[in-house]
Order: C-alpha cells, then structure tokens, then sequence
C-alpha cells in the first residue's frame, strides 16, 4: 500500500513541476534521493584532503579541511536533474560559493574553462563563466545535514542549473583550461555542455 501512496504524491509533485515549468523535457520527478557514481565512495581524512586550483591562475591555491571551513558561506535551494531522468527538486544545499574559490585563485583572463577533478580521476569541464553562475557552490551539507559520502561527502560540486554528470562528487581540484577538453562522461558519449532544458545528453543531441 506504501509504495501506491508514495507513487500518487511522485505523479503529483511531478505534474505540479511541470505546471509550473521546473520539469526539463524527458524528465520524470523523484521523492528519493537516488545515488549515482562510478567506482567506489572515498574516504574523507579531514588530515589529510585539500582543495586545489591548477592551470592558467594567478595564485594556487591549496586549503586544508579546516581553511575550507573558515570561508565565508551560502545557501541555497536548487532542483537537481540526472541525465538518466530523474529530477529531485528543492535540494537545500550549504557550502562555499565557488565564486569564493574564483577569487582567491584568480583565474587568469585567457581561462575559459574548467577541468574539475574528484577523488578517484573523476573529472567533468564547466565553461568558467557558468561556474561563475551565483547557483554554484561547493557543498558539504544537503537538507539540514552532513552531505553523507555517498553523496558525495565531505564535499560535492552543484551545478543546478546543468545535468547532474556536472555536480561532481568529492571534489579536490579545478583546474583552469585555456579552451575547452572533454571530462570523464564527455569523453564517452554524453554532450561537452549538458543543458537539460535544451536535452544536451549525448553528444550527438
Ligand atoms: N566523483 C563523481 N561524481 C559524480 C558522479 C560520479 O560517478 N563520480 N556521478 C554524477 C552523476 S551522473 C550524478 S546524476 C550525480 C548523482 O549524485 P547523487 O548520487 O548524490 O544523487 O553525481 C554526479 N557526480
Ligand atoms: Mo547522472
């Protein structure tokens, strides 16, 4: 019987998002938080992780667990969309503002991009300019708690306004391009952008 109500409340939810125009096409909503990833959930030593900036940049940075912490912090509520189809909206996500990390590393004026590296060779590319996008941040909590590891804690990347292939999980590197290279997915099929009200989800699209 619980499985039928849960079912009714997910078709509601999910014709009001469309009435209301926050169901990008091919999606279909989720009351669950489902978990995605390739390989297996890392382990977080506050000791030893870092958070890193590389390439064209004036200054390198390099926090440890507790700088990370000491920076100044945003909220923000933001609906979340995996290429698979599944969109799980109003996530209250916590963190840092990644335009905090912009301007501690200054990026220099010819990088355009961003090759953004998580634990275990993860990697995905952002234009710099949509990184620059007030909606994005570093986050390391999720509805009023602890980001769990598995979804990516100590701390994930959100994109919101991207497929969810963009918010990487345990995230400790962006690395500024000159010009624009394919990260893990790109490489393998799914579209160098990934803009789910205009479908990018393969590279074909
Ligand atoms: N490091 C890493 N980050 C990742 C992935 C991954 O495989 N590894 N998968 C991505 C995909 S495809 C999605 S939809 C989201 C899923 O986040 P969730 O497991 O918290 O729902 O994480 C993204 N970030
Ligand atoms: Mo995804």
């Amino acid at each position: 019987m619980g499985i039928f109500a849960d079912n009714s409340q997910r078709k509601q939810l999910e014709a009001h998002m469309r009435d209301a125009g926050r169901l990008p096409p091919g999606q279909v909503a989720t009351l669950k938080w489902p978990v995605l990833h390739l390989g297996g959930v890392p382990r977080f030593d506050p000791k030893t992780w870092n958070l890193r900036t590389s390439g064209y940049v004036s200054n390198l940075v390099r926090l440890t667990w507790d700088e990370f912490q000491a920076l100044p912090r945003v909220a923000l509520t933001a609906d979340f969309h995996c290429v698979t189809r599944w969109s799980r909206f109003d996530n209250r996500w916590e963190g840092v503002s990644f335009r905090t990390i912009s301007d501690l590393t200054q990026p220099l004026t010819s990088a355009t991009h961003v090759m953004v590296h998580s634990e275990e060779g993860y990697t995905t590319n952002v234009p710099l300019a949509d990184l620059l996008d007030e909606t994005v941040l570093l986050a390391d909590r999720h509805d009023g708690a602890a980001l769990e590891p598995e979804h990516g804690g100590p701390l994930r990347l959100v994109v919101p306004k991207l497929y969810g292939w963009k918010s990487a999980k345990w995230v400790r590197e962006f690395e500024f391009l000159r010009g624009d290279q394919p990260g893990y997915w790109e490489r393998n099929g799914y579209h160098l952008y990934g803009d789910p009200w205009r479908e990018q989800r393969f590279d074909a699209d």
